[in-house]
């Protein structure tokens, strides 16, 4: 597809010229589009939209708005192919992980309109004759989404289908570097509003701009909820904003992940979900493998098979079929990556790889060798998050050991292990394994299920998005206790009579 296609497709025209926001493509860093922002002066007119939407969707029963959520998922499906591509040329990933995307927002959808006839809640025993408690799930309130570039698309999704099942609007900041998927999505999904019919206005809304646009979601009580993903740095900065007016946010921030491979390990196998996890989407996401702990039995072979298969990896146009790794998101990321890499040689480090690539690729596009680096020890440049492809390894003797690296750390999102052996296993499953969010046996650490509660520890942010129970992250809980008896007895046995 070309790409006005891929535009056409989506439905997008004239939005994609005229603005003052310019998109390019990390395939060759070509301008494809210039796009309207919206002014922070808007922000207050947005935020007052979303809270009168609010006040008609609540009282939507939560199956009918899970039609909404219905209809999205089967516009996705229709739009899959184009929103696949324009994530591709957007954000640079190869075409089957740009698919892999919108699958991932397929499958939330689907998942969310079976929640919809669920929100349960308890009922507790109550110690009173005659009366009965139970807890109930209510909306929230306008859901603030704040994304980033490296799932454009998929992570909107994730909150935006159980927010709507919950109950609440929603209001998305897309990453500057990702507007158009945004816009995308947003004709998707005003293609199921439409459908759906009777939705109130500013029930979905995106805005796009800076820092101050962010700012007004972060800063409004009329948010209740704040949903960010993004780098820790940014964390630091919204986590407290909304903390200082009881607001709640849902963190997801940056990774550290570890992978720990045993002497019992299946290599091949361990092999092939390494170099997925190292280098898939080129090392920009959030559950990218960054560290290998490696039995020192076995750390040798592992390195060698690694280098090998690491230099037969197709590096190139991710809009090739036979491409695994595209480029990154833009020079500054290839920047970083290179900085950190004469960072690691200096603490000791031996570098295989991570050299950018001269030919095979667009020209003006950030391509790079994914890296192996063998290090002494977890230094400085082992222990920070650098959004690009490489791999640090580490060896070690014992479990213990291994599983205190592992943990050793600031991030906490995800953590795996390979081994056959079911001591260990379950030991890195327990109480004194993984201090994860997410903990794996016999497969890497990326490529999560929507199934699960997404999300992780420590300066991951504690926040969980996606599937289990993290739909009550965008509810408000309520206990009640109802007294069907004549009686007015108090609890605690307290006597007050008057
Ligand atoms: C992210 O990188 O922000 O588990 C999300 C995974 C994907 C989601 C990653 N399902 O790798």
């Amino acid at each position: 597809m070309t790409n006005d296609e891929i535009f056409k497709a989506l439905g997008l025209s004239a939005e994609v010229t005229g603005g003052t926001l310019i998109v390019h493509s990390p395939i060759d860093s070509a301008e494809i589009a210039r796009v309207a922002e919206t002014a922070a002066s808007d922000m207050p007119a947005v935020i007052a939209r979303a809270q009168s939407a609010f006040k008609e969707w609540r009282q939507v029963p939560a199956p009918r708005r899970g039609e909404l959520v219905r209809l999205l998922g089967e516009e996705l499906r229709a739009a899959k192919d184009a929103l696949g591509a324009l994530v591709t040329l957007e954000a640079g990933k190869i075409t089957s992980e740009g698919l892999g995307e919108v699958q991932e927002m397929i499958d939330i959808c689907d998942f969310a309109v079976g929640l919809s006839r669920q929100l349960y809640g308890l009922t507790i025993a109550s110690e009173r004759p005659g009366h009965r408690m139970m807890e109930t799930w209510q909306p929230m309130g306008p859901v603030g989404v704040i994304s980033a570039f490296n799932f454009p698309v998929a992570v909107w999704c994730w909150n935006t289908a159980l927010a709507l099942v919950c109950g609440d609007p929603v209001i998305w900041k897309p990453s500057e570097k990702t507007p158009l998927t945004a816009m995308g999505s947003m004709k998707i999904m005003e293609r199921a509003l439409a459908r759906f019919g009777d939705a109130p206005e500013g029930l979905c809304q995106l805005v796009i701009g800076g820092p101050a646009v962010g700012e007004a979601l972060v800063g409004s009580d009329d948010v209740p909820i704040i949903s960010a993903t993004g780098s820790t740095r940014m964390g630091r900065i919204v986590g407290p904003k909304v903390a200082g007016r009881f607001g709640r946010a849902i963190l997801e921030l940056g990774g550290n992940n570890a992978m720990i491979v045993a002497p019992s390990a299946d290599l091949d196998m361990a092999v092939r979900a390494i170099v997925f996890s190292a280098v898939g989407t080129a090392g920009q996401r959030c559950t990218t493998l960054r560290r290998l702990i490696a039995h020192n039995s076995i750390r040798d072979d592992l390195v060698a098979r690694l280098t090998k298969a690491y230099a037969s990896l197709p590096i190139g146009d991710p809009r090739h079929a036979t491409t695994l790794i595209g480029p990154l998101v833009d020079h500054g990321a290839r920047d970083r990556m290179l900085a950190m890499l004469e960072q690691a040689k200096a603490e000791g480090g031996m570098v295989h790889g991570g050299k950018p690539v001269a030919s095979g690729a667009p020209q003006g596009g950030a391509y790079i060798e994914p890296a192996v680096v063998e290090m002494p020890c977890q230094s400085a440049a082992v222990r920070e998050e650098t959004f690009a492809p490489i791999l640090y390894v580490l060896g070690y003797d014992s479990l213990d050991e291994a599983i205190a690296l592992q943990n050793d750390v600031p991030q906490g999102l995800s953590s795996c292990i390979f081994t056959l052996n079911l001591r260990e296993a379950e030991t890195f499953l327990s109480a004194v394994g993984s201090d994860c969010g997410i903990a794996n046996v016999n497969i890497g650490p990326s490529g999560a299920e929507i199934g699960g509660a997404f999300g992780g520890e420590k300066e991951t942010g504690g926040g969980r998005e996606s599937g289990s129970d993290a739909w009550k992250g965008y509810m408000r809980r309520q206990t009640n206790t109802v007294n069907y008896s004549a009686q007015l007895p108090l609890a605690q046995g307290v006597k007050f009579d008057i």
